[in-house]
């Protein structure tokens, strides 16, 4: 006896099956113990259940993983994204002290509590589109008081909104103010007083470090990398977003589970993703808000086997977004990914990125039941509908969560 019996519904499993979205038609799929105990077509069922639940057509997915977010943050950048409309750059602004700094000024002040209702406010709201795992990374806070606030706060939203969440200190986002003019001293105490304080209270599931001219260079992230791993922490990297700093080769040297980011992406660098198994984690809607024209180089990604997944970036400088399946069109739309790949992307290849991939992606027996329950035709309508609200419910870990826009 299982504890609950879907049928009556289609499951895009994401399973490598050799079928167009690993799907199975007429399927039914059991959950035991929070886990999956059965995925299948449901003539093939031959154990009974607790509960049996019609799902009346709807298709199945495994639920949606969002694997790289800045989603704990206070106040927003409306301000500043005006100013980009007028003509200013993300690098003059964030030279000028706005920028990301704006935010961990905003985020210092911020209680615990209150950033604890603002992300899980934010949170709810990807929730209703079919995430069940999300990444968040510290790195508004730069001092270890205010970056743990963050951490802390990333785990207690996640609980609110009922969705599994990993955590990446991201320490090495910014140089905070206090250290503009010593970025030594800053990377010392990153290194050898945070990062082991980080690994020891386990409050972060991996270490981020953003290579770019404005925030740290190539050796400076390999530092924070050595440091990162010494302390049996994996990395990933903000790499190659505006320009080519050699970032996904370090990354790759580093077994790096993902680099993000990579509109300038070199030859060298999609090579060393490929040879370490790194995944390229794209970020659509961060390229659409800051009107970027230099696309990542997909077909070369695609011809190297290198893993793509697509990410919101959700965060209130270069990304105000809450919709993953509107990210699944956008990379679509802008990165000409097929709508199977951009749903691999959030599912199957948004495990592998945050190490998770024997527990969750797949619609796979053993695997932990997550589920989104959608109102669709065929799978990719996932991708194709633009400000949708598709998903009928979720499970996470095998209980159900209706979706507030559906509650009958
Ligand atoms: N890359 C990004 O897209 C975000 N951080 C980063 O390193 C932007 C963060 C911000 O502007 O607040
Ligand atoms: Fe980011």
């Amino acid at each position: 006896m299982w504890d609950t019996l879907l049928i009556d519904c289609h499951a895009a499993t994401m399973a490598k099956t050799g079928e167009r979205f690993g799907a199975i038609r007429d399927a039914a799929i059991g959950i035991d113990r929070g886990r999956l105990a059965f995925v299948g077509a449901s003539a093939s069922v031959k154990t009974g259940a607790r509960e049996i639940h019609s799902l009346k057509g709807a298709w199945v997915t495994p639920g949606l993983i969002d694997c790289h977010t800045h989603a704990v943050f206070a106040g927003n950048r409306a301000q500043e994204w005006a100013m980009r409309l007028q003509g200013a750059s993300y690098e003059e602004i964030a030279k000028a002290g706005g920028g990301i700094l704006s935010t961990v000024k905003a985020t210092r002040a911020a209680s615990l509590e209150a950033l604890v209702a603002s992300t899980a406010s934010r949170l709810l709201k990807m929730a209703e589109h079919g995430v069940t795992t999300v990444e968040i990374k510290s790195g508004y806070g730069l001092d270890l008081e205010n970056e743990t606030k963050m951490l802390v706060a990333a785990e207690r939203a996640g609980k609110i909104a009922n969705i599994h969440v990993s955590r990446s200190f991201l320490g090495a986002h910014a140089l905070p103010p206090e250290f503009a003019h010593d970025r030594k001293a800053y990377l010392d105490r990153l290194c050898a007083e945070d990062i082991p304080k980080i690994a020891q209270q386990r409050l972060a599931d991996s270490v981020d470090a953003f290579c770019e001219t404005i925030a740290f260079t190539k050796d400076e992230c390999r530092r924070v990398f050595e440091a990162a791993r010494s302390h049996g922490l994996p990395v990933r990297l903000h790499a190659e977003q505006r320009s080519d700093q050699g970032g996904a080769q370090l990354a790759a040297e580093h077994g790096a589970l993902s680099a993000d980011h990579l509109e300038h992406l070199s030859e060298e660098g999609i090579a060393a993703l490929a040879r370490a198994g790194t995944v390229a984690v794209l970020l659509p809607a961060a390229y659409y808000f800051l009107r970027d024209t230099n696309p990542p180089p997909i077909a070369a990604l695609r011809k190297a086997g290198v893993p793509i997944a697509i990410a919101s970036d959700c965060n209130p400088g270069t990304s105000p977004m809450l919709s993953l399946t509107d990210v699944l069109n956008m990379g679509c739309t802008l990165f000409r990914l097929t709508p199977e790949e951009a749903l691999q992307g959030v599912t199957r290849h948004a495990a592998k990125a945050l190490g998770l991939e024997k527990e969750v992606g797949t619609l796979e027996a053993g695997k932990v039941a997550d589920l989104a329950v959608w109102d669709i035709g065929d799978p990719a309508e996932l991708a194709y509908w633009i400000g949708a609200h598709l998903m009928i419910e979720r499970y996470v870990s095998g209980q159900l969560v209706r979706n507030a826009w559906r509650a009958e």
